[in-house]
């Protein structure tokens, strides 16, 4: 059902143009399956390697020559993320990752939603009709565990934390301010766009594992970066009411900013 909708979305959206920002590190066997399915209404994509030894470059260029490849030398996934946001040219900008465990037909899906007028589109393995055949017991715990953190942090009823696949509207950038290196990027996105008082959808998305290769993630390492980013971006929210309206320091309120819509079957049971 979702796939079918996915295909009637996937042409290109008079008016809307769509970077997708693609984040690798030693790809090539994986980069070429994801760029030679990115859905029609990409216009630009931007391929950021981080010193990959493997001839990630060349398989991108092979499967799409009209990527822009950026290359950053700082080591880490928000490092690379952030280097391509600032390359990105179109309205919309669509991260996802290149080890092909995400499917880029759903990219229309998160493009709809942004036209729909959210601001951030978040997937969530954990939606009805989403899914993943990629996470451990133990990544799958450490995942509950920080997402309950952030619920609670923010007063929001996410179903999913720590996951890649996102879209936002380019203009919100700035707004984002992010600083972050690693894995904590796609933490320090959701936090600061609550923070900023943006509008928050999720979809429904599907993660398979990664076609091959192995795991750049450090399930203690990354856990511990995502939970210190959740407190810091909480802690940061608070000074900035604080010095707004001292009387109002335990007020803050993050309910106006968010919206969480979930499909209709889900709403209905
Ligand atoms: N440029 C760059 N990309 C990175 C870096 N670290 C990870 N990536 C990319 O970020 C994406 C997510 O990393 P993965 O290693 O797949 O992490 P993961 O999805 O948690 O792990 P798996 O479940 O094994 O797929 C992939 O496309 C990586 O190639 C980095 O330091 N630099
Ligand atoms: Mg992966």
């Amino acid at each position: 059902m979702d796939a079918e909708r996915d295909q009637q979305l996937a042409a290109p959206h008079a008016g809307t143009t769509v970077t997708s920002v693609i984040p690798a590190l030693n790809e090539a066997r994986n980069i070429g399956w994801v760029l030679s399915r990115l859905p029609d209404c990409v216009d630009e994509v931007v391929v950021v390697d981080g010193r990959s030894t493997d001839g990630t470059i060349a398989a991108a260029l092979r499967a799409r020559p009209d990527s822009m490849i950026v290359h950053e030398r700082s080591p880490g996934k928000g490092a690379a993320l952030r280097a391509g946001f600032a390359r990105s040219s179109g309205d919309v900008v669509v991260m996802l990752d290149a080890d092909g465990s995400m499917d880029p037909a759903e990219i229309v899906r998160y493009v709809a939603k942004l036209r729909d007028g959210y601001d951030l589109v978040k997937g969530s393995r954990f939606l009805p009709s989403g899914g993943t055949t990629d996470i451990s017991r133990l990544r799958n715990i450490g995942n509950l565990a920080l997402l309950a953190v952030a619920n609670r942090l923010y007063r929001s009823a996410f179903t999913e934390l720590c996951y890649g696949f996102m879209a936002f509207r380019r203009d919100v950038l700035r707004r984002l301010a992010l600083t972050a290196d690693g894995f904590e990027i796609e933490t320090q996105i959701v936090a600061n766009a609550l923070r900023a008082g943006l509008r928050v959808a999720e979809v429904p998305s599907f993660e398979a594992e990664r076609r091959s290769g192995t795991s750049n993630l450090r399930i203690v390492r990354d856990g511990s970066r995502v939970l210190r980013e959740l407190l810091r971006a909480r802690r940061c929210a608070g000074d900035a009411q604080r010095a707004a309206d001292p009387r109002s320091a335990d007020r803050w309120s993050f309910d106006r900013a968010l919206v969480v819509e979930r499909p209709a079957s889900a709403a209905q049971s």
